[in-house]
């Protein structure tokens, strides 16, 4: 299977699980990326099932609203029952690094409100210790150099996102050479760099079901 199809896949194994667990009339917390989009669309034809969905992105919310979703105002909102999104890595933990598609701040605070987060994924992001894709930190720009200089220190080599700005008008630092042995502990040390607005370790608060698309289907890590 190629990676889209296995995309697909776990896209439509999580529309399963949201037409299956999420009540009648329930708010649905929406990521961001090409796996979050076959999740859109595959859970499109239920959206009448539902009061409408958070979404965690300007891309998100057009393609939302492309199917007739309402997209509500997450301050207008005072539960999520489940929060759907992909990852760039994900561990056994169900720790992820997120922000590959610049979403990480919106991601991190709807996924913070939702009951339970189901990430979908094909196998390749699944990996025994996160690192090898850039950790993305997104940074208010006046503090760009002082943050990656600090990031620096911590072992990273941060690299400007050039020519990103992300939807709350902020700069994206990129952190290659990292091997992340303590997502739980980096992810609160890169926290307390003055300046960081998120970084895109999801450890404190990971998944809590992994739908993972695999050639020989979907599988489901708890
Ligand atoms: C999003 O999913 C981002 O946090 C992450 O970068 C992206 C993965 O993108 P894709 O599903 O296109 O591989 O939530």
């Amino acid at each position: 299977m190629t990676q889209d199809e296995l995309k697909r896949a776990v896209g439509q194994a999580a529309a399963d699980y949201v037409a299956a667990h999420a009540p009648q009339g329930a708010v649905l917390g929406v990521g961001t990326g090409s796996t979050a989009n076959c999740f859109i669309d595959a859970i499109a034809p239920f959206k009448d099932r539902f009061r409408g969905a958070v979404s965690s992105s300007e891309a998100s919310t057009v393609r939302l609203r492309s199917h007739g979703f309402a997209v509500l105002d997450l301050n207008d909102v005072n539960e999520i029952p489940v929060y759907v999104d992909g990852a760039d890595e994900v561990n056994d933990r169900l720790h992820m690094v997120k922000g590959g598609g610049g979403a990480l701040t919106r991601e991190k605070i709807v996924a913070a409100v939702a009951s339970t987060f189901v990430c979908i994924a094909d196998a390749s992001k699944l990996v025994p210790v996160m690192g090898k894709f850039p950790l993305p930190v997104e940074v208010i720009p006046m503090a760009r150099a002082y943050v990656a200089r600090e990031l620096t220190k911590l072992g990273g080599e941060p690299r400007l996102r050039e020519g990103f700005v992300t939807d709350n008008g902020n700069v994206i630092l990129d952190v290659h050479g990292l091997s992340i042995d303590d997502p739980v502990g980096l992810e609160a040390r890169i926290n307390q760099i003055v300046g960081v607005v998120t970084n895109g370790l999801f450890a404190a608060r990971g998944a809590d079901l992994l739908l993972l698309g695999t050639p020989g289907g979907v599988v489901q890590h708890l």
